[in-house]
């Protein structure tokens, strides 16, 4: 097995874009639970944001989602960005939260809800130019609640048509990035529920259009690392939105539900050229702390990234090449498992270190008086989130 100074220099490469959703209060249909301390306004969320990649220099951008973020002035909020040393990146557009979309928005039956959720997207895009950012991410809670609701065929022909105009308008330089999810808020049937599906609308698009892949929104059992496998092998895999579930979309803590599950997903990462800064893959953070304290769940989130990322480039691949040619089932199986199953946690505090950052980041957060500083500071805060 290589040794942990071997891999090193790799996780110098390593980035993990935050939400900023994450660090507003956000809860579940039965209860927001409001924190002390959250941000007031989309400044502060960016703020909280770049304490993380203080801490752990694991994070150096933020995803905005419009309108949540909305400001007058992204120039200013760029720059104010840029002085705590993070980018802003990708937009995330929201065509969910609106009456006029209960019944769809890109997909929707009539041709003005289709124009205005796109007038949406052109605003996104619009954003993009202002905050420098790359990507354009599209998630869709369209879909249908019953059987017979609508013409579900006819509505993919809508959504393609509707990308289409969009990404019409995307940049030279910018992408657009359809997520998928199985179920949820529609329950019958989605319009984007599979990656196949995302996979057939953006390579209809074009060279700048790919899938985004979130952990949380398989069924259970999915074997998530095959369609990992399957969009790099296909040059379609633009982005992750990590997180982990037990049973929907929970988006808890990634690596917190399943940390074998990452560690495989992770590998097949690396094993298809997805790792790395130049390698067009985003990695992403969707997720909502609901109960414990926003900034820590970021930098936990962030740590149990790095964390599988240093033992899935531990994997000898020599030696499970030549295990696999041979046959040897269980030789190959013992390869993947000598690396999971090693702790690279003394050694990745040991490199923090060396690198001038503290070693162990959630003990110099709690340390550091910021929660009690913005505790003080930040009366009345509720930015959005889910709970907004
Ligand atoms: C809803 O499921 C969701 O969690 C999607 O994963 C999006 O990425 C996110 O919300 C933000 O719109
Ligand atoms: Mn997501
Ligand atoms: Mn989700």
């Amino acid at each position: 097995m290589p040794s942990f100074g071997d891999i090193a220099p790799r996780l110098t490469e390593q980035a993990i874009e935050l939400p900023s959703w994450a660090f507003g209060n956000s809860g579940t249909r039965f209860k927001v639970f409001g924190q002390a301390g959250v941000p007031r306004d989309p400044f502060e969320k960016i703020a909280d944001a770049a304490k993380v990649h203080e801490l752990t220099g694991l994070a150096p951008t933020v995803a905005l989602h419009i309108p949540w973020d909305k400001v007058d002035d992204y120039a200013a909020l760029r720059s104010h960005a840029e002085s705590l040393g993070v980018g802003l990146g990708t937009i995330n557009s929201n065509t969910f939260q609106d009456d006029d979309y209960k019944l769809g928005s890109v997909t929707h039956a009539d041709p003005k809800v289709r124009q205005k959720a796109i007038d949406h997207h052109f605003e996104c895009i619009d954003i993009m130019g202002e905050t420098g950012s790359r990507d354009l991410k599209i998630w869709l809670a369209d879909g249908t609640n019953y059987p017979g609701q609508d013409d579900i065929r006819a509505r993919q022909d809508r959504l393609a048509d509707s990308l289409a105009k969009i990404y019409e308008r995307i940049g030279e330089h910018q992408r657009l990035v359809l997520e998928y999810k199985f179920f949820e808020p529609a329950f019958y049937h989605t319009d984007v529920p599979d990656w196949g599906t995302s996979y057939a609308h953006v390579a209809a698009l074009g060279d700048r259009a790919f899938v985004c892949l979130d952990t949380g929104h398989h069924a259970p059992g999915t074997n998530i690392e095959f369609i990992v496998a399957q969009l790099l092998r296909l040059g379609k895999l633009g982005s992750f939105d990590f997180n982990s579930r037990f049973y929907a979309d929970d988006d808890l803590i990634v690596g917190a539900a399943d940390p074998f599950q990452l560690f495989r997903i992770i590998l097949e990462v690396v094993r298809g050229g997805g790792y790395g800064a130049d390698s067009g893959v985003a990695f992403m953070l969707d997720q909502c702390h609901n109960i414990e304290k926003k900034i820590p769940g970021q930098i936990r989130s962030v740590l149990n990234v790095q964390e599988m990322t240093a033992r899935a480039l531990l994997v000898d691949r020599d030696a499970l090449t030549a295990a696999q040619n041979a046959g040897d089932v269980l030789g190959a199986n013992e390869v993947l498992m000598d690396a999971f199953y090693t702790d690279v946690r003394p050694a990745l505090a040991e490199w923090r270190e060396s690198r001038g950052l503290p070693a162990n980041p959630l003990r110099a957060y709690a340390e550091s008086g910021y929660q009690e500083k913005i505790e003080a500071d930040r009366v009345g805060g509720d930015q959005a989130g889910w709970g907004a």
